[in-house]
């Protein structure tokens, strides 16, 4: 078993008859265990029919934070990654409120009157704290989750950002090898969360608000030069000419900003999420970036340089993680706090005894 995992999961390391995943060692036996209990084979013909308790249980293996389920979690992956990559991936970004699940509702009905399964995950950083806020109003998504072609996830409410990428990243794969070809990440405008969902999809869009007066509401600069397609939601009733006059005036400031891409200019569009008007502008925006993007050759580098980054996001990750938890570190990290406390040494010179005490623990151990 361990040939065939360290054949199928590069990265798998196998130490002594144990196997680890990068951050935790697990015991073969643990392995076997699960794998009575979990049958890979059967979870992968389930998604690939488009069975939708298969494709949940299926994406609940993978936001598992145990060893052995991670081990088989990548075993899975591995199996589906050849039938991935085929949705058009689309981020949607903006403050609570702003109108996010209204528009999936609505853009998702018009989907799926065009033919395409649409599948919706989500990254809730204030999840964990909250017991889960995005997608929580499946009432707002009352017609689009009780379509056959829609799948709608909930955020893992547990974990990292960092853990929660991961989880919904790969819930991505299996997703489309799921026959999902459009699939929207929600994410709220807080902290890093953006940043990860920007990373991970072909087209960032971000939805903003006029608000009282000419004012923008909502709108950091970051998120802007993120943003490959922006849309100023409830432009209905009375708010109908603030919202075309804010619009007028974003297109204007945006282009102080840095263009991320030299062949596309993000367009500021205005809608209404919900009465639907906008929403059929709002789509053709995505697919012309879409278009635009394959036209000059970017969009599949595009992806490619986002699964290297992913790669090395989560070196970064395990590094950490394995600094936090090193033996050696441990031993000296009280001391050499205390010895900076009172000035003895500079942080500079601490650091490097930290990390002197991580290398000598680290290769100890191997
Ligand atoms: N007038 C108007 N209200 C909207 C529109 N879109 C959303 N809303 C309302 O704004 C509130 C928040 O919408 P929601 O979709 O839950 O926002 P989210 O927090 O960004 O997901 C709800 O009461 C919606 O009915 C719109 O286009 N026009
Ligand atoms: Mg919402």
């Amino acid at each position: 078993m361990t040939e065939y995992l360290e054949e199928n999961l590069g990265t798998l390391v196998t130490t002594g008859g144990t196997v680890i995943d990068g951050t935790t060692a697990v015991a073969p036996e643990k392995v076997m265990r699960a794998r009575r209990r979990i049958d890979i084979d059967d979870l992968f013909d389930g998604v690939r029919s488009g069975n939708r308790t298969k494709l949940a249980q299926a994406i609940t293996l993978l936001e598992s934070t145990a060893p052995a389920h991670k081990v088989l979690a990548q075993e899975l992956l591995v199996k589906l990654i050849p039938f991935s990559g085929n949705a058009l991936r689309v981020g949607l970004t903006g403050v609570p409120g702003v109108g996010k699940s209204t528009t999936i509702e609505t853009l998702g009905m018009h989907l799926i009157e065009k033919g395409h399964r649409v599948a919706v995950v989500a990254i809730d950083p204030s999840s964990t704290k909250s017991g889960g806020s995005i997608l929580g109003d499946k009432t707002r998504m009352a017609k689009l989750s009780a379509q056959d072609d829609a799948f709608i996830r909930p955020s893992p409410s547990a974990g990292t950002l960092g853990g929660v990428a991961k989880a919904t990243r790969e819930a991505m794969v299996v997703l489309e090898a799921a026959g999902y070809d459009v699939v929207i990440v929600e994410t709220v405008g807080v902290g890093q969360s953006e940043v990860a969902v920007a990373q991970m999809v072909d087209c960032f869009a971000f939805l903003a608000l006029a608000g009282a007066g000419d004012q923008l509401q909502g709108i950091k600069k970051g998120v802007l030069e993120m943003a490959d397609v922006i849309s100023i939601n409830k432009a209905d009733g009375a708010n109908l000419r603030p919202a075309k006059r804010a619009a007028r005036d974003l297109a204007t400031a945006m282009r102080m900003v840095r263009p991320k891409d030299a062949v596309w200019t993000p367009p500021v569009l205005t809608m209404s999420a919900l009465e639907g008007d906008g929403i059929e502008k709002f789509w053709e925006a995505i697919e012309e970036h879409r278009d635009a993007m394959v036209e000059a050759g970017m969009f599949d580098t595009h992806r490619a340089s986002q699964q290297i980054g992913w790669m090395w996001s989560m070196v970064h990750e395990t590094l950490l993680q394995r600094l936090n938890t090193n033996e050696g570190v441990t031993e000296v990290r009280a001391l050499v706090e205390d010895q900076i406390r009172h000035g003895q040494i500079t942080p500079t010179l601490g650091a490097e005894r930290i990390m002197k005490a991580f290398d000598t623990s680290y290769h100890e151990l191997g």
